[in-house]
């Protein structure tokens, strides 16, 4: 149970060293705040009866683009580029690094912002780019505006320390404005990449001037969105460290959050805008790895690097295969996730020729026999489990079975049901094979007649009857009591419909206007009723307490203080049956959220929606 932590407190590490390196910083001639910076200054936390929760990310049409693309390019360039991965210190003796090697080199600042001011990008060409991208088959773009340098990649007026005013590169060029421009030739999405985590700027490690770096900070973050109106933006840099020390707190991402979303509500942020939690932003980050199954309670992204590294590094030759690469997009596909996958271009701008090669490599699997099917727009193969031959993924009345381990000639491919379903029809994308479907005690045996097609994985697209699935229903939500405290005792300040338990009053929200951020309590009661006679899976995001009855059965129990927390049960529903449910939530100090999600075999992960909840 964690007590909001004041502002003025914030963790300090390593103080004195951090105080002369910023005042070192400061009086640097060139690349320090432009004086009188002009700053969008940090919005006041939203009070008492602030809702943070906008909609249903797995649901909403501000999502809708995310979840159907899939897939991105993932660009890593800043002034660290120029080193190439590569740095001699005056002693002769060589460092390696990528975008980390100006701490990790230890570069002095000086020196660092020197071989800066020889950064010329000439060659980078936002057609090439973008042309690349789509020869992938990536439908998003990702580029790093600012990492954790400090150096900005666009043409701030907040400071010097950037690719126009700090570089030896044309003056006249935009190279966000190019990638924009050539971006939306391509129907492309572009997003910007931008670390809370700044090395350079004075104000950043002294939680004193703290302030003062994150009015920068918001005026940065305003100019992109104004100027090149991105549709994602990816945070990073929001973890505690030092050298320099990191203040950044789960409160300054509530902060953020809302700032950005009212600058533009249609932005997707991902969850290191606050502290990388699943209530913060719309969806998880995992990094170099796929997670083994949808992520509980959030969307989800993972990033990954081609070779070894984010930063071009001119000796890193240890490149993935094309059909590695393959095999992880479909893997993320077939448990509702995307695949944001990074390059790394040089000192002059271009991306590697053995990105450029994998990614084509990429595109050519996608675009072969309609085999991206099993990407775009596919989610989590529920209906069934996931073979130890490949990776299902499910779209609509289609189930794709992506066999990375192909049987030998007369060998059969099984495959369980989770849930009464029948397959109606089986092909081969790219084939005209025939592929027997025969009926087995827990699911199916599909043998396919001939070889596979490719070596990354062929895909047998299954047509398959999911069972019953009864309409929409036509419910208004739960029947919410609010009370004044987290013993839920008294009378009920507010009552009223709810139209879905999708809460994130966070520090500052609550509720409703007269009930204080902390200390409350919420009861709801009513009826909830399935689409599907199938087994669901009750999910629970909450901070602090949590407890759910089910037809009068204690199905979830977290009544203890607790921070964000998911929890789940699993728990039968008949389609048709309108089941009883009640849910109790307190919050007692701090950060607060209530959502209650579900999810099926046949129903993907969603926030319950209010058309399946009745009020008593
Ligand atoms: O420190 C960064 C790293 O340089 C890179 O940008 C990755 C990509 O997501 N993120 C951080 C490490 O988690």
């Amino acid at each position: 149970m964690r007590t909001p932590r004041p502002r003025a407190k914030r963790r300090v590490t390593a103080l004195p060293l951090l105080v002369a390196a910023a005042l070192a910083a400061a009086a640097l001639p060139a690349a320090t705040p432009a004086a009188g910076a002009a700053g969008a200054a940090a919005p006041p936390a939203a009070g008492p009866g602030t809702d943070h929760a906008v909609d249903d990310p797995f649901a909403s049409d501000r999502t809708s683009w995310f979840r159907q693309d899939r897939f991105g390019m993932f660009i890593h360039f800043g002034a660290y580029s120029n080193l190439e991965g590569e740095y001699t210190r005056p002693d002769g003796t060589v460092c390696r690094d990528a975008e980390w090697i100006k701490r990790q080199c230890d570069i002095p600042t000086d020196a660092y912002e020197k071989q800066a001011a020889t950064f010329d990008p000439a060659d980078f060409d936002a057609e090439a780019v973008v042309g690349a991208a789509k020869d992938a088959g990536m439908r998003y773009i990702v580029i790093t505006s600012k990492h954790h340098d400090g150096y900005a990649m666009w043409p701030t007026k907040v400071n010097s320390w950037n690719l126009r005013d700090h570089s030896a590169f044309d003056k006249r060029r935009d190279i966000m404005a190019e990638l924009k421009t050539a971006a939306k030739k391509a129907g492309i999405k572009l997003g910007f990449y931008y670390s809370i985590w700044d090395w350079h700027d004075p104000d950043f490690a002294d939680p004193a001037t703290f302030p003062r770096y994150e009015k920068r900070m918001y005026a940065q973050l305003e100019e992109l969105v104004r100027k090149y109106d991105p549709a994602l933006l990816w945070f990073d840099g929001e973890w505690e460290t030092d050298r320099p020390n990191n203040p950044w707190t789960a409160q300054d991402g509530e902060r953020l959050e809302t700032y950005l979303r009212g600058l533009d509500p249609d932005l997707v942020v991902n969850n290191r805008v606050g502290k990388r939690r699943v209530t913060d932003g719309d969806y998880g980050t995992p990094e170099q790895e796929i997670p083994g199954a949808p992520v509980d309670g959030q969307l989800w992204e993972s990033c990954m690097t081609l070779n070894g590294h984010w930063g071009y590094a001119r000796y890193d030759e240890n490149w993935k295969s094309g059909a590695s690469l393959v095999r992880n997009l479909l893997s993320t596909a077939a448990r509702s996730g995307n695949y944001l996958l990074n390059v790394g271009p040089d000192a002059r701008g271009r991306i590697p020729a053995p990105s450029v090669q994998r990614l084509g490599e990429m595109g050519d699997w996608l675009r072969t026999a309609g085999q991206g099917e099993a990407v775009y727009g596919a989610g989590f193969g529920g209906l069934v489990e996931q073979p130890g031959w490949g990776t299902v993924s499910r779209k609509g009345d289609k189930l794709y079975a992506a066999v990375t381990a192909w049987p030998a000639a007369g060998g059969s491919l099984p495959l369980k049901a989770r849930t009464g379903i029948d397959v109606t029809a089986a092909r081969v994308l790219g084939s005209d094979q025939e592929v027997a479907v025969a009926k087995t005690a827990d699911g199916f045996d599909l043998t396919p007649a001939g070889a596979a097609t490719n070596d990354a994985a062929t895909v047998i697209e299954l047509t398959v009857d999911p069972g019953p699935t009864a309409a929409p229903g036509s419910g208004t939500g739960l029947r919410q009591e609010v009370f004044d405290n987290p013993a839920l005792s008294g009378s009920p300040k507010v009552t009223r419909t709810d139209p879905a338990v999708n809460h994130s009053w966070k520090y500052t929200g609550s509720p409703a206007a007269d009930i204080p951020a902390d200390g409350f309590g919420i009861r709801w009661t009513g009826t909830v009723e399935p689409r599907r006679t199938e087994t669901y899976t009750l999910t629970t995001v909450s901070d602090d307490n949590v407890r759910v009855w089910l037809d009068g059965e204690l199905v979830i129990d977290n009544w203890t203080p607790h921070n964000v927390t998911v929890d789940k049960a699993e728990v039968a529903l008949k389609a048709g049956t309108r089941h009883a449910i009640k849910v109790e939530y307190a919050e007692q100090t701090g950060d607060a959220h209530m959502k209650l999600l579900w999810s099926s075999p046949g129903q993907p992960q969603q926030i319950i929606p209010r058309h399946q909840l009745y009020p008593n």
